[in-house]
């Protein structure tokens, strides 16, 4: 039977074999991922970000738990962690983890960020779309906050989970400047220690003063994930989000920035290819350097027209 079949009748090792194939550049996975694209747009895809060690992972364990009591899939891409998931008996271990999913009905898998055949981001949202057309309720992407992940997984994200945890003054100025536009929900985590409340009104406070979209005001969460504790209110925010955003027509409309995104990062890692291939040997491309280096002809300007122009004409 081939992939696709196997992946689209909910086949986890059909799942991990494709994954890989994209994170590898494999070039039969194009076929395979064009027969799954009518069935993607299904899942509830959720970002999960926010800074190294914050608890993202203990969290969106937390979250599959409780996912999996209600019977839900579950599929979570971890982009890049510098700390691997927690073991535990309900997740197995790591290496169970990076490609199987476990009889319950959840996927787990780690992606690098080098290697990615259409760059990292579009890796992802590769990934996101196979575990989405094999069937998944929810597709959790964690990713850590910073600089330009965050602003892709929102991209991806119907809904996106920004964690902050007690003590991490840094995070709110991180927020000020661009994380807290993409929140559709605040997780304070860690809540057990000393100074969540003050992270907690800081948050509430800076999202009163700056109310991006006056019919809803994101939700701050205070959770203990170690324990639980907060989790399930979480779970309901994030349906209630689901919700919203079907109530307003705003499903279909993430969903299409999702894919918009993942043609963009598609056509942007083309381009860079293409460009590093020209810089290492194309003639053309030499010649062009040539007169801004040494006969200094053109400038800077003229030189990156030209060369995008001669890129776009090379056939992929
Ligand atoms: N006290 C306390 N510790 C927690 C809580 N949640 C997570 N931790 C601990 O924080 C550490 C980091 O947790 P992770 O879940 O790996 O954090 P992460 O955000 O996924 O980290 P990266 O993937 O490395 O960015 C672990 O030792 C967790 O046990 C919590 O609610 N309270
Ligand atoms: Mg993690």
């Amino acid at each position: 039977m081939g992939l696709a079949k196997r992946l689209l009748e909910g086949d986890p090792r059909a799942a991990a074999r494709l994954i890989s194939m994209v994170e590898d550049g494999d070039p039969h996975v194009a076929e395979i991922l064009a027969e799954l694209y009518p069935h993607t747009g299904k899942a509830h895809v959720v970002g999960i970000t926010g800074s190294p060690g914050v608890g993202k992972s203990t969290l969106i364990q937390a979250l599959v738990r409780s996912l999996i009591k209600s019977g839900k899939r579950v599929g979570v891409i971890a982009v890049d962690p510098s700390s691997p998931f927690g073991g535990g008996a309900l997740l197995g271990d790591r290496l169970r983890m990076q490609d199987l999913t476990t009889e319950e009905g959840v996927f787990i898998r780690s992606m690098g960020t080098r290697g990615a055949a259409g760059g990292l981001s579009a890796a992802t949202g590769e990934a996101v779309d196979i575990l989405d057309a094999m069937g998944m309720d929810v597709v959790m992407v964690e990713t850590v906050g910073s600089g330009q992940a965050e602003v892709s997984v929102a991209g991806i994200a119907h809904t996106c989970v920004v964690v902050t945890m007690p003590g991490s003054g840094d995070d709110i100025q991180a927020m000020k400047a661009g994380l807290m536009e993409i929140g559709d929900i605040f997780v304070v985590n860690k809540a057990d220690l000393p100074g969540a409340e003050e992270i907690l009104r800081t948050l509430q406070n800076a999202l009163h003063l700056d109310p991006r979209d006056r019919d809803r005001l994101p939700p701050v969460i205070r959770t203990i994930s170690t324990t639980g504790e907060g989790v399930d209110r979480l779970l309901d925010e994030i349906t209630r989000h689901r919700s919203y955003l079907m109530e307003r027509g705003l499903w279909e409309e993430r969903f299409r920035r999702r894919v918009l995104q993942e043609v963009m990062d598609l056509v942007m890692a083309e381009l860079k290819n293409r460009l590093m291939r020209s810089l290492a040997g194309g003639e053309r491309c030499a010649a062009i350097l040539r007169r801004l280096l040494e006969t200094r002809e053109i400038d800077p300007f003229t030189a990156a027209r030209e060369i995008l122009s001669d890129l776009m004409g090379t056939g992929a």
